[in-house]
């Protein structure tokens, strides 16, 4: 064992249970046998988290000092999950830990309940960082996350009497955190407004008003790598928190006025994760957190230096812009590097286009970033100025190039308009190294589309990360009987390192004796989540029916409609008496999915789930054949439980829409199957378990774009498949609705007249796979042969690796010397 790998594994489970008990008593004021679960775990992340402190001291010396050229990841989400059990097993505390639980009389498990997971992310994006920084420290690289530490996370979703859904706000902090950690001395400030003076050939921002970026630091230890990196969070503060003059003249709102100005910034993550709104607060946001986070780097790495040689800063560190939230970064270190140290525009540029690089997490138009030149001059006008030299010169340069006019005009980072905007992926393209997809399919639509002026003129520049998710959160952690299972198969634990060597699991899948233990890991998984399920949300599922899940946001191009059509339509064949639910394979269809509050067609889509399982479920003509569950609050606890459960995963957006998608990864080395379309990375999960082990079906890129072009009529399709007629027929008649033939009156009519991403074109192959997938599961040992197959094939899709490939092909860095 290296003990220097696990920074708390020399520790024992007595001395682990005296160092709670203290922390109890000197930092709680209560004896360990009256602490309640809640106390138990704060005592217990305050001392796991003081187990790493030196490893975390030792690699921050070590990375400013050494020449190691660090990754400064910059995110607007991080959809973290639980920190316990991660640090737990990371720093090597897990049994230690179990033993000084035991020692104390608690149960491990009521003690991770105590922790509120921070949902500081909407979805894939926020997710992905999460497992990102996960990874850079375990594979020893110098690294920072930065990003916001909102006061409140994503909305808590709960379903009223009608199914709609209700948010409320996730209050994350309302007892206190014990993880972060307020670093007061690393305070930034960060302006906005005001306008820029000019100063003989200097020109100067003079901002006219300002907040305190305050950074809460997490450690983030890697798994066995003797590495703690940092997540550093700001959080928005008011320099002047108290206007002791207001108040005394009796206002008492009034003195308080600046604070709440101020924390308003850091207050709440935007919920919407596709359909920016070029809202003034966002770009707050998206400033104040990357501001503070470029003063906060040149800080660290130049230590005291009043006029650091910032030509080195390239070889310090490079910054990854996730999406575009964080592109504001590329003026702001123009900015510093002009006016605050002295660069001519030459040698910024040179750094700043060093320095930056941006991946790009979408296909949607709708979903690209453009801000109002307006906002930005208004809110930021030194950086208005920075952008509209960047854009003039880049013009120059096209023109020098010989680009037509009208290609010019489309290539423009800031638009020719009445009232322009600033295309936000335009300026990362240009004031970047490289530009990536998150998996293959999206990077080449991402040349041939979205960015295929630029692609051509610039081919150097893009590249393609595939996405990948963490064997320890999403597989060790969420499911230890499959871990155990993989271990005993390969002799040992090391693929949680080196998630390639799933790959030995391959030629067991025809070990008769391994399929069964694979049987048996899924089936109390199955039973684990049923209790689960029970406990939280006072669900009955039958533990023998085909678990068959779709857990996402709720998005029109993510095709939910699709799943709930078909399962309407399944329905209504019994119904009207065409099948006999005792043919079928029975089923419990699980969702989980949240809706932007002002997404009313994704809104109402939740509407009808929630009808669908209410008709369904209390039908005793499908009982035990179909049943239909909606848990609320889909978050990342919940994940955890249900993907190691399912053994049907949806993934069938329509083709060419979902970027990577990462669910998907982490129900195939969880041992489900999935049905999906040729979109994302399906294409590279499929290629990799064999298109024997993928349910296939509907339409490719190509069949989309023709169908577009020819003309798309969704009522053909409605009018040519019964089964499709009977279910929006269903709905339109109300029968999810108490007779009330409104209720889903958008839905229908969209599907009817407009359908925009094809729902009712892949229907009928929708329904005519799952027949197929029935078949399929009719042979337990059959479908546990694929789904071993699939796990023994997925390790491509380890995170590590991806971190890995933006080492090598874009951050061009490694592990610590
Ligand atoms: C856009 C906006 C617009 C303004 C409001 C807040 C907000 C937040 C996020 C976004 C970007 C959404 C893009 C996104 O989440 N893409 C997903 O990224 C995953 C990780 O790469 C990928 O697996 C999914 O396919 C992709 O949809």
């Amino acid at each position: 064992l290296d003990y220097t790998a696990r920074p708390g594994s020399t520790v024992s489970g007595h001395e682990l249970a005296n160092q709670i008990s203290q922390e109890l008593r000197l930092g709680q004021e209560v004896e360990p046998s009256q602490a309640t679960s809640a106390q138990v775990y704060k005592a217990s992340a305050a001392v796991v988290r003081r187990q790493m402190v030196e490893a975390w001291q030792r690699g921050q010396s070590q990375m400013v000092q050494g020449h190691t050229r660090a990754v400064g990841y910059l995110s607007a989400e991080y959809l973290l999950g639980k920190q316990l059990p991660n640090a737990l097993l990371n720093t090597g505390l897990e049994a230690p830990f179990q033993q000084a639980m035991q020692e104390l009389g608690f149960e491990p498990d009521d003690i991770f309940a105590a922790e509120r997971e921070p949902g500081l992310g909407n979805g894939g994006l926020g997710r992905l960082a999460a497992c990102y920084i996960d990874s850079l420290s375990s594979e020893g690289v110098p690294a920072f996350g930065y990003g916001i530490r909102y006061q409140y996370g994503i909305f808590e979703q709960a379903f009223d009497q009608e199914g709609r859904q209700r948010e409320l706000a996730d209050t994350w902090l309302e007892e206190g955190e014990p993880w972060g950690f307020e670093n007061f001395g690393r305070a930034r400030r960060v302006s906005f407004g005001g306008s820029v003076v000019a100063e003989g050939d200097r020109r100067t921002w003079q901002p006219d008003w300002a907040v305190k970026a305050v950074p809460v630091d997490y450690m983030v230890p890697g798994y066995a790598s003797g590495r703690v990196n940092t997540l550093r969070l700001w959080e928005a503060k008011a320099y002047q928190e108290f206007d002791l003059a207001t108040f005394n003249q009796s206002d008492y709102i009034g003195a308080v006025v600046p604070k709440v100005k101020a924390e308003t910034i850091s207050k709440v993550l935007y919920p919407e994760d596709s359909t920016p709104q070029g809202k003034e607060l966002r770009l707050e946001q998206q400033y104040f957190f990357v501001a503070a986070s470029l003063a906060d780097a040149i800080a660290t790495f130049y230590p005291g230096e009043r006029e650091p040689d910032l030509t080195t800063l390239p070889s310090k560190i490079c910054f990854q812009l996730n999406d575009t939230h964080p592109v504001i970064g590329i003026p702001e270190l123009m900015r510093l590097l002009m006016d605050e140290h002295g660069y001519g525009w030459d040698e910024a540029w040179s750094i700043t286009t060093r320095v930056f690089n941006y991946t790009c997490h979408t296909l949607l138009p709708e979903a690209l970033e453009e801000w109002p030149a307006q906002l930005i001059a208004h809110l930021l006008p030194r950086h208005w100025e920075i952008i509209q030299e960047i854009d003039r010169r880049f013009v120059a340069d096209l023109q020098a190039r010989q680009v037509s006019d009208e290609q010019i005009d489309r290539m423009r980072i800031v638009t020719k308009a009445d009232q322009p905007k600033v295309r936000m992926a335009y300026l990362a393209t240009v004031g970047g190294s490289y530009v990536n997809g998150v998996a293959e399919l999206h990077s080449q639509l991402l040349k041939d589309v979205t960015l295929k002026d630029f692609s051509a003129l610039f081919p150097e520049k893009f590249t393609n990360v595939t996405n990948g998710v963490t064997p320890r959160r999403f597989v060790r952690l969420a499911n230890p009987r499959l871990s155990a299972l993989i271990s005993e198969g390969l002799g040992s634990d090391a693929w949680l390192s080196d998630l390639e060597q799933l790959k030995g699991l391959e030629a067991l899948a025809d070990d008769p004796s391994f399929v069964d233990k694979f049987i048996e890991v899924k089936r109390a998984n199955k039973a684990d989540f049923v209790a689960f399920a029970q406990r939280k949300y006072g669900f009955e599922i039958d533990p023998d029916t085909m678990f068959d899940s779709m857990i996402k946001r709720l998005h029109e191009y993510k095709r939910q409609s699709l799943k709930i059509l078909a399962v309407i339509a399944q329905y209504a064949a019994v119904k009207s008496g065409q099948v006999d639910p005792r043919s079928l394979v029975p089923r419990t269809v699980i969702f989980g999915a949240k809706a932007a509050p002002g997404y009313a067609m994704a809104k109402e889509t939740i509407q009808l789930i929630n009808n669908v399982a209410r008709v369904v479920n209390n039908d005793p003509q499908v009982a035990g054949a179909l049943s239909v569950r909606f848990p609320w609050n889909y978050n990342i606890e919940l994940a955890e439980h249900l993907i190691p459960a399912t053994e049907l995963d949806e993934q069938i957006s329509q083709a060419g829409k979902e970027a990577s998608g990462t669910g998907n990864m982490k129900f195939a080395l969880n041992g489900s199957l999935t049905v999906g379309t040729l979109d994302g990375a399906n294409v590279e999960i499929r290629s990799r378990v064999g298109a024997d082990n993928f349910f296939l079906f509907g339409m490719q890129v190509e069949d989309v774009d023709r169908l577009y072009s020819e003309g798309y009529d969704p009522r053909a399709y409605y009018e040519a498949d019964p089964r499709l007629k009977a279910a929006i027929d269903m709905v339109a008649s109300g029968s999810f609705s108490e007779g009330e033939r409104s209720t889903y009156r958008n839905l229908v009519e969209d599907w009817l007249s407009k359908d925009y991403f094809m729902t009712l074109a892949d229907f009928s192959a929708y329904m005519d796979i799952q027949s197929e997938i029935d078949e399929a599961y009719r042979d337990q040992r059959g479908w546990a042969r694929k789904a071993i197959i699939n796990v023994a094939n997925s390790g491509f899709f380890s995170s590590d690796r991806a971190v890995k490939d933006y080492l090598e092909r874009i951050w061009h860095t490694g592990p610590q010397e």
